[in-house]
């Protein structure tokens, strides 16, 4: 019987498939070995059951990947969840940017997630909405700590594949354990390498949520990930310029330093942030820079 599930985890040469409710231990065929293609959590793949009361199949085919992360090694995620808290430790939102532009490159959708909400007035939060409003992401206020947000979450969350990213801190396995109760990650543990040791391989898994889609167990982008794209076109990252840019005196203004640029005076007249250019200006200079050094 040939079915189609989706990888949730990869252990010791084993692939746990998820059939609708069943979950199958399987391995890849012979003839992945020959190809370049090995498996991946969050493959789409068809299966052949061996045995549907030991749960046990082969996986017959890889379906198409529509995305690929490297670190961890996932396909087919779909949206990546930017977490920061509002405090302790205090937003960095030029890693906020950098990740949303990753995040986007890898064809991933963002998703603007602020966590500890509780620990900051109203007006800090009213900033933030304001500074991504125009760049048509989620915009999603959370507090663990007194559970508000999540519903709102759930929905952004719902029949997607899902992974966070941010730094440390902040509230991932927090906000994960939240979405599915009984889960219990650890919390207040640092996101990564753990133990450094080279036998500690961290398994990546997918897990399904009770509101639906699924999330991976680890954090989806290291904050140390160089983004690897020319500084030219940093700017089809940023979704609220490309209005703005249609007043630019050149073609191929990149909003730095020409005169007549549609996106400055954009900002000059508040209808673009002031921090998210700040952001993108640094992280155009980090580009430049990276290009002279190789
Ligand atoms: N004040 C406050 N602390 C929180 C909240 N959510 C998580 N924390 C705490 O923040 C710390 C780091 O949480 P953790 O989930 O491990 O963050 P991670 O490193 O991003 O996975 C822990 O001490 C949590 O108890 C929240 O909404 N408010
Ligand atoms: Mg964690
Ligand atoms: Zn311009």
């Amino acid at each position: 019987m040939r079915l189609t599930g989706i990888i949730l985890k990869g252990i010791g040469g084993f692939y746990y498939v998820e059939v609708g409710s069943r979950i199958y231990a399987t391995r890849a065929r012979g003839l992945f070995r020959n190809e370049k293609i090995k498996p991946l959590v969050g493959d789409r793949v068809e299966i052949d059951v061996i045995s549907e009361e030991e749960a046990q199949a082969h996986i017959q085919k890889i379906l198409p990947r529509f995305s690929q992360l490297k670190r961890p090694e996932v396909a087919n995620v779909e949206q990546v969840v930017v977490t920061m808290s509002m405090a302790s430790p205090s937003p960095n939102f030029i890693l906020m940017d950098k990740l949303l532009v990753l995040g986007q490159y890898h064809g991933v959708t963002p998703v603007v997630l602020l966590n500890k909400i509780e620990l900051v007035t109203a007006e800090a939060l009213e900033k933030v909405r304001r500074d991504y409003e125009a760049t048509g992401f989620d915009v999603i206020f959370v507090s663990v700590k007194e559970n508000t947000g999540i519903e709102a979450l759930k929905k952004v969350l719902k029949d997607k594949v899902n992974v966070f990213a941010g730094p440390s801190g902040v509230g991932k396995s927090s906000i994960t354990n939240a979405l599915k109760p009984g889960l219990e990650l650890k919390v207040g543990e640092v996101s990564g390498r753990i133990g450094r040791g080279r036998h500690t391989t961290r398994h990546s898994e997918l897990i399904e949520l009770p509101s639906g889609g699924y999330v991976l167990d680890t954090p989806g982008f290291s904050s140390l990930e160089i983004l690897d794209i020319p500084k030219e076109a940093l700017k089809d990252y940023y979704p609220e310029f490309q209005e703005a840019s249609e007043n630019c005196r050149y073609r191929d203004c990149s909003h730095i330093s020409e005169t007549d640029c549609g996106v400055k005076t954009a900002v000059a007249e508040h209808r673009i942030s002031r921090s998210r250019y700040g952001s993108y200006a640094y992280l155009y200079e980090e580009l430049k820079k990276q290009k002279e050094r190789y």
